[in-house]
């Protein structure tokens, strides 16, 4: 195992890198993938950002059964549990705003259109746990480009499906809903940013956010918003749902970031999802080790636009 920070972890822990290799194999061959989407070549930034990187992917199991999504519950166990009731065929996605096309896709001709990859990602939550996820998904920039980005465009808005009947969590006000996200659209357009279609070769689990999520690699999960049906091009920076929630706990921008405390706890360390179990903890790196994105936010102050 190559691990680049001293952990806890054990063999036991992570998916063998064999198993993991003999499954990319897999998915590269298997009809399943096809569905999926999957491509057998790799880009030149899939392979940019595994170099980033030399963790094990987390186990399947573990980034599965161990989520965020209000709309299914507050417990980290709640989505594998509930989010099962939730239809995702048929699927559109709304593209409007300031755009030269507005575009209404059906998730299948997005899967048919849009050149799906596979990424490797390190992924962490603003509470402190972290995991290492292979996504499959189309770089954010080529959807956008196909509905042709108006120049007074200057953010991206997403929102999240709204249906209570479906998303428990909708019947009460704990966030507002449908919940909400947003980016500079230099972040949107970064060949980093992914729209997620899958996961581990597979289609996006329902509790992971299918079947279209947003993945910004470099920011707290949080702003990977789940179960995506409209993107909104627009001119002011648009309200995101834990900003307006708690302002002085999460700003808009959300860069993974050592050196600015949450006010409760510390952003200093992290620990990695592991077999049910947090592992040891190591040091959280700058932008999420994705070094490649500082020159977006040069000459800006990070305490103030945390
Ligand atoms: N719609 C929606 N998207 C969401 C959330 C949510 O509650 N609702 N939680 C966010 C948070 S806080 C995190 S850490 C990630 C978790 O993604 P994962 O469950 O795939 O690890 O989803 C993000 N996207
Ligand atoms: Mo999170």
């Amino acid at each position: 195992m190559r691990w680049r920070f001293k952990t806890d972890l054990t063999e036991n822990d992570v998916t063998p890198e064999e198993v993991f290799r003999a499954r990319r194999r897999f998915m590269a061959a298997a009809a399943g993938a096809a569905a999926v989407g999957v491509l057998a070549g790799r880009t030149a930034a899939a392979s940019r950002s595994d170099a980033v990187l030399k963790d094990e992917p987390t186990r399947y199991e573990d980034a599965t059964t161990y989520n965020n999504f209000y709309e299914f519950g507050t417990r980290k166990s709640d989505p594998a549990r509930l989010a099962g009731q939730l239809t995702v065929r048929p699927w559109t996605v709304r593209i409007d705003g300031l755009v030269d096309r507005p575009l209404e896709l059906s998730l299948d001709d997005l899967l048919k259109e849009m050149e799906i990859e596979e990424r490797i990602y390190r992924f962490r939550c603003v509470e402190g746990w972290a995991m290492v996820v292979p996504w499959n998904g189309f770089m954010l920039r080529d959807l956008l480009r196909k509905a042709g980005v108006r120049k007074e465009a200057r953010y991206v808005a997403f929102e999240t499906l709204l249906r209570p009947s479906e998303m428990p969590g909708q019947k009460g006000r704990l966030l507002e809903w449908p919940y909400r996200e947003g980016l500079r659209l230099d972040e949107a357009m970064h060949p980093l940013t992914l729209m997620a279609t899958g996961m581990y070769g597979k289609p996006l689990p329902k509790q992971n956010g299918a079947p279209l999520r947003l993945v910004v690699p470099w920011k707290y999960g949080f702003k990977s918003i789940k179960s995506v049906v409209r993107i909104t091009l627009t001119e002011k920076q648009p309200p995101t749902t834990w900003n307006m929630m708690a302002p002085d706990e999460y700003g808009f921008y959300a860069n993974v970031n050592p050196n600015v405390d949450h006010p409760r706890w510390s952003q200093a360390t992290e620990r990695l999802l592991g077999s049910g179990l947090f592992a040891g903890s190591r040091p959280t790196r700058m932008f999420n080790g994705y070094d490649e994105v500082a020159e977006l936010y040069r000459g800006m102050d990070l305490r103030k636009y945390f």
